[in-house]
């Protein structure tokens, strides 16, 4: 007899404590997973325990929508969204799944009725760091949008081991220390050993005749990895939907750890352990700029391969065909980190599958979008020919017929010119072969697009400009976007509960209704309470910066923030060379009348970029003869906060006044940490550069410090000759600066210390930070000006604020779903839970 599980039934019912809503009934599930899951008496529990006794208590509440969204994908016709990622930086988990499912207040309660304070409670999970900066915290904000959007939606990526590093700051310098986000456990995860699949690596390739004596292609590799799915659940603000994040964990193949054990090679079986987990052991730290390194690929390779045989698998599951599955996925590239799909996706349709090629470029073209960050030309991924040929020799083949058939369409459209045909391959000659992957990502993608308005144009007339020329349709521009969820609710809940009480609260799903805060911009008690709450969140900053640096910031300066990455192009120095300014002009005239401020920067450098961890040793510097010098008291703090991260962001947006967007014009693609300054009632002193430029648009020029060359100016500069030098010679304040930093003065004991900064300045200044010294520096005069003026500053930072609604998240991915992917939401309605029917 046949036996089905799933047409058994059983009798097992799920007790409603399990997802109860009351606050008793909170109290005791707390108290239960406590005792039962994490098996600790309450005397006897540290914070961690509660932490994950409350995030089990979340997560049970979680499931029935998980468990529902996913049953109605099953059940429907439906068209998904793929977003591949190698970074996902997501945030904590449980104080935003508390926001999402409306539990917040509830839980809030329980945990104080238990005797404890739910904030510490929060402070205690780990903020898993899968991701550098930007690109990966971007993933994140848009699978929260997918998921409020009601769209149906999977995140694939790595399940690093180690995260970005932790940051710490031992005599001004930055040391990496391993993060092990995952030594107390991770109660997010769902690990589905069922859907393992198998990653093959190496070898070679053989052609071989099937039945009918057609001739098929196959790979015989020489090693297999096994990617085990860990499933993360991603639930959408005040909706059923909950989505999917996928991460991939490398494993040994079964098969070599018993051969090597059987054979009695122990060290063999160990070693072919290792270096399979070796592929998601850990993030690399470079953010703008690739690693050419062969364990990146075999990353990059791994979670492309596990995720397409997913998607292929569960599509043949449901429709037994794979002709439509461009009607039913919809896969997005985030940079050219997974662009080995193109690739991949031809191999799986063609040999394992054997789709005739026309038919399976049809379905890849049209099942795949690439998205574009970074127009810095060191950015551009390219791998060694040799490299690809010894770890993935079929994908190389694939490549070059795609290539050649490419080429021979470029023939027929623009004959005779060679030029061109050297530019749009995807391999590179000379100088050693190399396969570009943007190049491979445009050709195989139906669209293209960059992530802000800038960004897109400058893609279009320089980095891919000839690809522009032949699919002028393929290109097109979607500014990027913040969830307001975390970034204003999560980070900022009395501001919101400001902005609620007097507009209502669906301006969280519906960010331009923020508009309507311009109404009461005359009404005195809001705009005290809106000037209460920001000093409020500076204090916090303030109480912060005490426990964390030991220094005291007067709540009344102007809280000055650069927050991000530390790369040359983010010009963090020129931000320093402004501060050596004013504490020159101090020296120079103690009595000098100066609006108070306090300058506070936060950031990591990848480890192996010296001239960013320079910088970072020259804040610091600089931090610590500013802050100890009498002649200064009162007027300028510098503060470098370690370790930035999507957490301590939630702490920093809120507090600061004045956010710094400072990099040179054509370089910052977009930027989001603009937008969350803004979304937080900051006002921005910034280039026009990436989104800057849309942000001025919106909230008006006359609420924006404006300064700088623009990326036009920048280029034509260059193009004519720019020597640094005139500036050094012919600005006075600006020599004694770099004379200053050169000397020694800021590094007592090691004179020569700042001397490659200073040099890289004055012989190159890549950045133009020269250029824009004097402009910068009346703008931030302007800034101090302007904070004098209370009230005019408190309508600017309403105005900033009411007019950030194009900033969502959700306005970017509306744009995604109905202009590239083609998607629709699908509503997920709950049914009481019933095991015997599920
Ligand atoms: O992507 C960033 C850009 O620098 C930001 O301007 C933009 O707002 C953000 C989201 O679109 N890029 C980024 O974070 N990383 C990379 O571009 C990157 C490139 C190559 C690499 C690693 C990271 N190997």
């Amino acid at each position: 007899m046949q036996t089905n599980v799933a047409n058994q039934t059983s009798n097992i019912t799920v007790e409603d404590d399990r997802t109860g809503l009351s606050i008793e009934t909170l109290k005791r599930a707390f108290a239960d997973n406590l005792f039962y899951i994490q098996g600790k008496l309450a005397i006897l529990a540290n914070f961690t325990d509660y932490y994950m006794a409350l995030s089990y208590t979340t997560r049970d509440r979680l499931l029935q929508r998980w468990l529902q969204t996913l049953k109605v994908y099953h059940e429907q016709d439906i068209k998904t969204v793929y977003y591949l990622s190698a970074e996902f930086l997501m945030g904590r988990h449980l104080g935003n799944s508390l926001i999402n499912l409306d539990l917040y207040e509830s839980i809030e309660q329980a945990v104080k009725e238990s005797g404890l304070d739910l904030t510490e409670v929060l402070e205690q999970e780990p903020d898993p760091g899968l991701g550098n900066g930007g690109l990966g915290r971007l993933a994140a904000c848009f699978l929260d949008s997918l998921a409020t959007l009601e769209i149906p939606a999977m995140g694939y990526g790595i399940r690093y081991e180690f995260g970005i590093f932790n940051q710490s700051i031992q005599h001004g310098w930055q040391v990496e220390i391993p993060d092990k986000w995952l030594k107390c456990g991770n109660p997010w995860e769902v690990v589905r050993y069922e859907s393992t699949v198998q990653v093959k690596f190496g070898g070679h390739t053989e052609v071989y005749n099937d039945d009918r004596g057609r001739p098929h292609t196959r790979w015989i590799p020489s090693f297999t990895v096994e990617g085990i799915p860990h499933d993360t659940p991603v639930p959408g603000y005040q909706t059923n939907t909950v989505n999917t994040l996928r991460l991939w964990k490398a494993e040994a193949g079964e098969d070599f750890n018993f051969q090597a054990f059987n054979s009695g090679d122990y060290d063999g079986a160990v070693a072919t352990k290792i270096k399979s987990e070796t592929i998601s052991k850990v993030l690399y730290p470079n953010d703008n700029t690739p690693q050419g390194r062969q364990l990146r690929l075999e990353q990059q390779f791994f979670f492309v391969s596990c995720s397409l045989q997913d998607i292929i698998r569960r599509h043949l599951k449901k429709y037994g065909r794979l002709d439509n599955l461009a009607d039913h996925a919809a896969v997005q590239l985030n940079d050219t980190h997974p662009a080995i799909s193109i690739a991949e996706m031809m191999r799986l349709l063609v040999d394992d599958h054997h789709m005739f090629w026309d038919e399976a470029w049809r379905i890849t073209q049209s099942t795949f979008a690439y998205t574009n960050h970074t127009l810095m030309p060191e950015a551009l991924e390219k791998w060694g020919v040799p490299l690809f040929e010894s770890l993935l020799p079929r994908h190389l083949e694939i490549i070059y017929e795609i290539n050649h058939r490419f080429l021979q369409d470029v023939q027929t459209w623009f004959p005779d010119d060679d030029e061109l045909l050297l530019r749009l391959s995807i391999i590179e000659e000379g100088g050693g072969k190399k396969v570009r992957m943007a190049n491979l990502a445009t050709v195989g993608s139906h669209a293209v697009n960059g992530v802000a308005a800038l960004h897109t144009e400058l893609l279009k007339q320089d980095v891919l400009k000839d690809f522009y020329k032949l699919w002028p349709e393929k290109f097109n521009n979607k500014t990027n976007g913040v969830t307001p969820r975390r970034w204003v609710l999560l980070a900022n809940p009395t501001f919101s509960e400001l902005i609620t009480e007097k507009i209502g609260g669906t301006w969280l799903k519906h960010l331009d209704e923020l508009r309507k805060l311009e109404t009461f911009i005359d009404d005195k008690d809001f705009r005290d309470r809106w000037r209460q709450v920001k000093q409020a969140n500076k204090q916090k900053l303030a109480d912060y910066i005490m426990a964390h640096n030991c220094v005291e910031v007067d709540v009344n300066s102007i809280f000055d923030i650069q927050v991000k990455r530390i790369h040359e192009y983010k010009r963090q120095h020129l931000d320093l060379l402004h501060i050596i300014g004013l504490y020159l002009r101090i020296k120079q005239n103690p009595n000098i009348k100066m609006t108070p401020r306090t300058f506070v920067f936060g950031g990591k450098a990848a480890p192996g970029y010296f001239m960013a961890k320079l910088i970072i040793k020259a804040i610091n510097a600089v931090a610590d003869v500013v802050n100890r010098d009498p002649d200064v008291h009162g007027r300028i703090k510098v503060v470098f906060l370690a370790n930035f991260s999507a957490s301590l962001g939630q702490l920093i947006y809120p507090a600061a006044d004045l956010s710094e967007q400072i990099s040179t014009a054509g370089k910052e693609a977009s930027g989001t940490g603009n937008m969350k300054f803004t979304m937080n009632g900051a006002l921005t002193i910034g280039t026009l550069d990436g989104a800057n430029i849309e942000i001025r648009e919106e909230v008006g020029e006359d609420n924006f410090f404006l300064f700088g060359l623009t990326a036009a100016e920048v280029e034509k500069m260059k193009y004519e000759g720019y020597n640094p030098r005139d500036y050094y010679e012919s600005n006075e304040e600006l020599r004694n600066v770099l004379d200053r930093l050169a000397m020694g003065y800021f590094s007592p004991g090691e004179k020569d210390l700042f001397k490659p900064l200073v040099d890289s300045l004055l012989h190159h200044d890549e950045y133009m930070l020269l250029a824009d010294y004097q402009a910068y520096s009346d703008c931030q005069a302007k800034v101090s000006e302007a904070y004098k003026d209370v009230e005019h500053w408190t309508t600017m930072s309403i105005l900033n604020v009411a007019r950030s609604g194009k900033f969502s998240s959700d306005r970017t991915i509306k744009e995604y779903c109905d202009e590239i992917w083609k998607v629709k939401p699908v509503k997920v309605e709950l049914e009481p839970y019933d095991p015997a029917r599920a």
